[in-house]
């Protein structure tokens, strides 16, 4: 072998030898970079996992706090369980925190929101016309969207009207199941259901908060419009549970004695409550309308004004069920309007039952009822966290009788513990009541709790919107989104 031909030979070892360590410095740096992003992306879903894991824990916390007021109710304090709540609604955890708040009539708050704070739009009739951007038209799409018939109304909308428009679907002919049903019915937008809450959790998102940049067009003032949202629920619900956490007393198979033991009510006036309630459409928010006397008597048919006064209030729930019968409940409320001030002031020294004073007439719808409890139906409004809003919007309160009600609420640091308290406040005569009544309560059952979850490491997000209701043990999940 010449000496050329053996360095030629070193030479292509050492070309094959710096092409090899190349290749395997290539293979290395590849295999570096690639381990590099899976980590990366392991810790990203790390973060992702304890984000959610976070909210999940508020979640979890809230709906124990609302077990444990369902177990352990407080009749002294109306607020005790959302005062818990708020004082809940951030957590920490080794890995995360969560945050739990919601914005309500134009102010953000924390814990979850109170379906109760709204009207039910199962219970309204009438009232939808006083909803701002609300029509004739989509009123009555609404009505026929609810009802259980297949006939359409002068200007509603049943079966054949989504058929003909190439829907897919057709009414319920049922209560709404949620609030985002809603957007379902014909002449319905989603700019009038959600404002500026595009994805419907009550909070305010970056994309809800910045004017025209992303969808939607939004006002960008820190303040989150929710449209109809804000006023309207579908959720709330009704429960059997009275405010002492006994089931309610059912005056239409009670026996007086029991009357007398729930209420502290005399023996004449748990007769009379129980002769009421014999009646036909016994309905008892009618105490907060008229006195116990007037409806009574009206039971016994011994007297010819008692009778018409019950009948005036018989004739008053229908009207406004049908939310036609403005004319004859003016005619009767002026009646009872009456009636009722000569309660207020002669109540103790009547002859027959006697009136029940305001804080009886509390303790008696509290805990009482005059309907056998079948199932959950729509809920009342909960006048402790009902917004002005409503109030002033749903129902066309007077602005003024609705600040002094939200005033007087608000001074009590535990809220209204009855409807009695109610009664008390200047201004709400028993005209004034009437539509509302019936829909007004001092508890809540239905919340929705949003909470957002925050990884501590790398700052993953999380969100979980959940609706619960505590009405039974353990707690009922009516609701669950990740949005
Ligand atoms: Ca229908
Ligand atoms: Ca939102
Ligand atoms: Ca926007």
């Amino acid at each position: 072998m010449t000496l050329s031909s053996r360095h030629a030979r070193r030479g292509s070892v050492l070309v094959i030898v710096i092409w090899a360590v190349s290749i395997g410095a290539a293979i290395v740096a590849g295999i570096q970079i690639s381990s590099f992003r899976q980590a990366m992306l392991g810790s990203d879903a790390i973060a992702r996992v304890q984000a959610r894991w976070a909210a999940r824990a508020g979640v979890e916390t809230m709906i124990a706090i609302m077990e444990y007021h369902t177990d352990n109710p407080d009749p002294e304090d109306a607020l005790a369980m959302i005062h818990d709540l708020e004082d809940n609604s951030y957590g920490e955890l080794e890995t995360g925190t969560y945050d739990i708040r919601h914005f309500f009539d134009g102010r953000e708050l924390a814990g979850p929101l109170d379906e109760h704070s709204k009207a039910n739009i199962n219970l309204l009739s009438g009232e939808l016309m006083n909803i701002r951007d609300m029509t004739p038209d989509v009123v009555g799409a609404i009505t026929d969207w609810r009802d259980s018939n297949e006939d359409a109304g002068m200007l509603g909308a049943e079966k054949s009207h989504y058929q003909n428009r190439g829907k897919s679907y057709e009414p319920r002919n049922a209560d709404f199941r949620s609030f985002a049903e809603l957007e379902l019915v014909a002449g319905v937008w989603p700019e009038y259901t959600r404002g500026e809450d595009w994805n419907l959790d009550g909070r305010i998102d970056s994309n809800e908060d910045d004017g025209d940049q992303t969808w939607p067009d939004d006002k960008s003032d820190g303040i989150l419009d929710l449209g109809w949202s804000g006023i309207l629920t579908a959720l709330s619900r009704s429960s059997s549970r009275a405010p002492s956490g006994l089931p309610r007393l059912n005056l239409a198979i009670a026996t007086p004695e029991e009357v007398i033991e729930r209420t502290g009510v005399t023996a004449p006036q748990a007769s009379a409550l129980l002769a009421y309630a014999k009646l036909p459409n016994a309905k008892l928010e009618q105490l907060l309308m008229v006195p116990l006397s007037t409806l009574s008597s009206g039971g016994t048919g011994s007297s010819g004004s008692g009778g018409a006064g019950a009948a005036g209030a018989a004739r008053q729930m229908n009207g406004s069920n049908s939310g036609s019968g403005s004319g004859g409940s003016t005619g009767g409320s002026t009646g009872r309007s009456s009636g009722s001030r000569s309660g207020a002031t002669g109540g103790a020294t009547q002859a027959g039952p006697g009136d029940l004073d305001s804080a009886a007439k509390g303790r008696v719808l509290n805990e009482c009822t005059t309907t056998e409890f079948k199932r959950p139906g729509p809920g009342k409004i909960n006048v402790n966290t009902v917004s002005g809003e409503v109030l002033r919007e749903v129902f066309d309160l007077n602005p003024k009788l609705v600040d002094s009600l939200l005033s007087r609420r608000d001074a009590k640091p535990s809220g209204l513990t009855s409807l009695s308290a109610v009664l008390d406040i200047p201004g709400f005569t028993p005209q004034i009541l009437s539509p509302l009544a019936k829909q007004l309560d001092v508890q809540s059952f239905v919340f929705t709790i949003s909470s957002r979850g925050r990884s501590k490491t790398v700052g993953g997000n999380s969100e979980i919107v959940v609706t619960v209701d505590r009405s039974t043990l353990p707690a009922q999940i009516l609701m669950y989104r990740e949005p």
